[in-house]
This record gives structure tokens, sequence and C-alpha cells, in this order.
């Protein structure tokens, strides 16, 4: 028998935005409008992961299929989604995405907002041909700049100043976290309804974590401190904790269950790759939007030596350690690397 949703307490993504703009009386509807493109963009995206095995038979990514068709790879392809569903609304200053160089100005044809939206249109796309979960994130900021076309300085803010982060996880079902400073709230898409159903209010990570994930297969280029950091994970030194571990190697995936479940990820530094001196992860459009949510839920994210979210960026594709997830084993792998590291 199909389950039939219970109408009165239905909440869908629409109505719980609406719901937290009343409470700002001073609010134009403006963030309202960005999130609900933001999630429109989600399902053609969550639509377009779901058919990414049938590229190989359809033809060759990046290239032309059968019918002489130009095939997009399925990061080009959210990334355009993402572009193309805000540029004209005229809510946006200017956008940054992970898969471009430079800032994505708004078309002169359009006119501009007073936010900048930068985002990661799918993260953990190393994963995408083997039917692992991969992810979207976004992140809003308040544009810094008077008037006109958005500039880079509207898009180089530290975390703190996040209006709203969330991401997309296209997992066994399709989600989407969010948070504009009143706590971090789930919705699962209903794919029969077509709509985001809030299914996990207020989020706060479990007191008692359950998981650490991390790449440990590079734990020879890490430092003394991380090395330690990491035994003491696994139950390995006093007052240890002995977690299990889980690593996907899609962080938006290694976040939201550590994030449910209780857990840190962590991406440290490598020591022996120079072109990964401060880590891998980008500041902008991973680390920062992922901390504003895990401080929302009561945990932490640090670069192993300062929150996050007090890091002013300098460019655009800046990377960064990152450490995030319960606060009190953030704070722990802090512990380890002033001790142990330089
Ligand atoms: P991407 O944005 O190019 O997908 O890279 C970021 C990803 C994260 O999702 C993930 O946690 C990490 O890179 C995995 O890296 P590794 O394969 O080195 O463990
Ligand atoms: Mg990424």
């Amino acid at each position: 028998m199909t389950e039939v949703a219970d109408p009165t307490r239905i909440i869908t993504i629409e109505r719980h935005i609406l719901d937290e703009q009343r409470a700002h009386p001073e609010a134009t509807g403006t963030l309202t409008s960005i999130l609900y493109d933001i999630a429109l963009a989600a399902k053609f995206i969550a639509s377009r992961t779901t058919r990414a095995g049938l590229v190989d038979i359809l033809g060759s990514t990046e290239d032309t299929n059968v019918q002489g068709e130009r095939v997009m790879r399925l990061d080009r392809i959210a990334d355009q989604v993402m572009i193309r569903l805000n540029d004209h609304t005229g809510r946006l200053a200017v956008m940054a995405s992970e898969e471009h160089e430079h800032i994505i100005p708004i078309p002169k044809k359009y006119p501009v907002g007073k936010y900048v939206l930068m985002f990661d249109p799918l993260d953990g796309s190393s994963n995408i041909d083997y039917n692992a979960s991969i992810g979207t994130i976004f992140a809003i900021f308040r544009r810094k700049s008077a008037s006109g076309r958005g500039k880079l300085e509207d898009c180089l803010q530290p975390g703190k100043d996040l209006v709203v982060a969330g991401y997309l996880i296209y997992g066994s079902s399709t989600m989407l976290v969010y948070t504009s400073g009143a706590g971090v709230h789930g919705f699962t898409l209903d794919t029969q309804l077509g709509e985001f159903l809030l299914s996990h209010p207020n989020i706060r990570i479990p007191q008692k974590p359950k998981y650490y994930s991390c790449n440990q297969g590079y734990q020879a280029n890490w430092s003394v401190g991380v090395a330690r950091y990491t035994q003491y994970l696994q139950g390995l030194a006093d007052g240890g904790s002995s977690l299990s571990l889980r690593y996907i190697g899609s962080l938006v995936g290694d976040f939201h269950r550590n994030l449910l479940a209780g857990g840190v990820y962590y991406y440290p530094a490598d020591n022996r790759d120079p072109a990964l001196p401060t880590g891998k992860l980008r500041l902008l459009y991973e680390a920062a939007p992922l901390a504003f949510i895990a401080h929302q839920a009561g945990g932490y994210g640090s670069d192993g030596r300062q929150d996050i979210l007090n890091i002013e960026p300098i460019s655009l594709h800046q990377r960064t350690a990152l450490f995030i997830g319960h606060r009190g084993l953030v704070e722990k792998a802090e512990e380890y690397i002033r001790t142990y590291d330089q």
C-alpha cells in the first residue's frame, strides 16, 4: 500500500523558510526566494545524478555522444544549473563556484541584488562513477560593495559573516540541509510530490560520537600531532575514544553522517605533497559553510589551530586543513596539534 503523508503534518521547505522569514519582520523575502531557487536547482541536479550511470550508454562525458550531441560531465551540469537558475533573478550581486577560476558576474542584461552566492556544485565528484553519495554545498553572504556588479571583495568574506549555509546530498534519498543562523534543518525530497519536506528539524550533533572520518591511507604524510590524534580516536591513547572509522571520500556524505550520528571528519595538511601544504579542501566553498552548519548544530570546525569561521580569505580558491563535527573531538585535535606540532 502506498503511504500517504498526513497533510496536517507536512511542512514543505517553502513554508519553513517563509515561517523563518516571518520571525524577521525586516526581511524582504529575497533570501527566502534564493533558497527556493537553490531547492529548485537541487531537484534538477538530483534528477540528473540518478541518471548518471546512463552516460556510459548515451555517450562519453565531455565528448560527443552517438547522436552527435555533446555530453556534459555531471559536475559541469550541476555548475550550469546553479548559475542559470540564479543569475537572472535580481537577487544576487555576484556568484563564485569551485569550478570557475574567477568570480561569476551577473550578466549585464539582468539586475543585481544584495546577496553573494558561493557554491561547490558537485562535491565528492570522484565518487560519481561509483554510485556513492555526492552533494552540492552553498553559502550566502551579504554583499560588501555598495552598488553595481559584485566584486571579488564581496566573495572574500569570513565564515562568521555567512547569512545562510547549506548542502544537498544526493544519496539513498536527496536531502537539503541548511541554516540561516537559527538552527540546522533537514528536508528530504519526496520524489512523488516533487517537494522537499521537513524531515530533520533542529539537528544537533549527538554528544556521544560514533565515527571518525579521514583518508587514513595518507597517514604517513601527517604531522605527529595529527597521527597521535588519530590514535586517540582509535582508543590507543589515554582516555581515547575507540570510534569506528567511516570514510566515503565525499565531504558532504561524510559530514552529513557525522552530523546525524556524531563524529569528526578531518582532512589535514599533507606534509609530503607540496600542492597541499595547508590541506586539500577549499575554505570558501567547503570548509566555511560546513563549519557554520556544524556551529549551528552544537559542533565546531577548525583548521587545527583556529576556528574556520574566523579565517579571512585572501583568495577565491584558498585551501585549508579541516577538522569538523563533534565539538569536543575537534577541540581535542587542536590540543594534539598545539602539543606536538610547532
Ligand atoms: P572535490 O570538490 O573535487 O570533489 O574534492 C573534495 C573531496 C571531498 O568531498 C572529499 O572529502 C575529499 O575531496 C576526498 O579526498 P581524498 O580522495 O584525497 O580522500
Ligand atoms: Mg568539493
